[in-house]
């Protein structure tokens, strides 16, 4: 249980909460608004959750009450901006179970930190005729930055296969491995399938040809605990708008001696111990690699989300969602011509389907008519949807707080699809 102290005063987690879904749901005031004419039933959650009270309580208390910019002033305000957003920072190093909060650097989101260590420890350490593997699952802020990196250098970028359940080819993936290897790019959890990925094994198997890893947890993080430490994990990076957190701010971790030699990405303030036009120092981790004024009641937002999170306990909400994951799985195979796109053994609360003779477009738009909210598209991960044969897929993704009755609902305006379009 978390004991700091809480500068601004949300609700932390100084008690665990019960889990009651309906209690729960409660919590997010969003969820009791209605949708042409119907009440929300909200399953685009791998897109963006829905944020708690508690969350929002914290920006506006940030706001109302503390407001200034950090690290630079003498004065009680900047003072208590800072220490809340350097709070925020442990209680992201605590989530994680980085070693230190020197090592926790706030990004704008996944995409962001992975562009990080694309454009920094990537021109540093790739060179031509060098090899990144990623699999055929990525979501394209895990393939783009490392194509403009290949690009640049000329290495080689090489795609590990997956299975038609949508599961990695640990064989075909470990073949892929040579003396250029020098990183593993890979998502914990897939968006467009819900693919839990062996991340253990993958670490295990890249150290063993010294290669680097990078996890791209924006879809882990909300649904399972993540330790950085018991990984071995080189990079891992996450965003906080999936975890019940505001947008525009995420979370790189990085091992301690990686962030050190790594170059900084941006230049600006903050990041500088001094400057002159001859030369400039910078600053210690992890301010090295947060030039400029940073999101700081984004920093906020996401500790209070954080806060939730664990006050709730991770593996609560990973048990109910797989129950709902089940269901949901179920109740869709019974739907004729419906067909799921990922079915893995190991798979966090993501049901991507197509169903025969109508486009995707379509079951979204008949869906929001019922107020029920789910992504169509291919999900930013074009090429998986080629390796699947369909152009895109229509997806409903769980959060704590969706019920056995929103999937109910989901099923039963997906009947209404098949006999509008049948
Ligand atoms: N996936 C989805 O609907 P940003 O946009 O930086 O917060 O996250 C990018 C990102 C990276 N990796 C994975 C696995 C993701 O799922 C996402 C975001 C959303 O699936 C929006 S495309």
């Amino acid at each position: 249980m978390m004991t700091a102290t809480n500068a601004i005063g949300w609700p932390h987690a100084a008690e665990p909460i019960e889990f009651d879904v309906y209690r729960r749901r409660a919590d997010f005031p969003i969820l009791s608004r209605k949708v042409h004419g119907k009440p929300l039933v909200y399953l685009d959650n791998a897109a963006t959750a829905q944020k708690p009270q508690a969350v929002i309580d914290a920006l506006v208390a940030y706001y109302t009450t503390e407001n200034a910019n950090i690290h630079r002033g003498v004065h009680a305000l900047s003072e208590q901006a800072t220490e809340s957003y350097e709070r925020s920072r442990a209680v992201a190093q605590h989530t994680l179970n980085a070693a230190d909060t020197a090592e926790t650097v706030f990004v704008r989101g996944t995409t962001e930190g992975i562009n990080l260590v694309a454009q920094t420890w990537g021109r540093a350490n790739i060179g031509r005729g060098d090899e990144i593997i990623i699999s055929a699952m990525e979501h394209h802020s895990n393939i783009v930055p490392w194509q403009l990196l290949c690009e640049e250098k000329r290495a080689r970028l090489r795609v590990a296969p997956i299975n038609d359940d949508g599961e990695l080819l640990l064989d075909e993936f470990e073949k892929l491995f040579g003396p250029r290897t020098k990183l593993v790019a890979l998502g914990h959890i897939s968006n467009a399938l819900g693919t839990i990925n062996p991340v253990s094994q993958v670490i295990e198997l890249a150290h063993r040809f010294h290669a680097r890893v990078l996890l791209d947890g924006a879809q882990a993080v909300p649904h399972l605990k993540v330790d950085v430490q018991a990984l071995d994990v080189d990079f891992y990076v996450f965003s906080g708008h999936k975890v019940y957190g505001p947008t525009g701010i995420g979370v790189l971790y990085g091992k301690r001696q990686l962030l050190e030699a790594m170059p900084p990405y941006q230049g600006g303030g903050d990041m500088i111990s001094s400057v002159t036009f001859e030369k400039t120092l910078y600053n210690r981790l992890p301010h090295k690699f947060e030039a400029g004024t940073p999101h700081v009641s984004g920093a906020i937002g996401l500790a209070a989300a954080l806060e939730y999170v664990q006050a709730i306990g991770i593996d609560r909400i990973a048990a109910h969602e797989q129950e709902l994951l089940s269901y949901a799985t179920e109740q869709l195979r019974a739907i004729p011509g419906l067909r799921l796109i990922g079915t893995a053994r190991e798979k966090a609360g993501v049901v991507s389907f197509v169903i025969d003779g109508v486009h995707p477009h379509d079951i979204g738009t008949v869906l929001d008519q019922e107020g029920i909210a789910i992504r169509t598209g291919h999900h930013c991960a074009q090429p998986l949807m080629q390796r699947f044969g369909v152009p895109a897929t229509a997806r409903a993704s769980l959060a704590l707080y969706n019920t056995a009755d929103d999937i109910e609902k989901l099923v039963t305006a997906l009947r209404k699809v098949r006999e509008v379009f049948a």
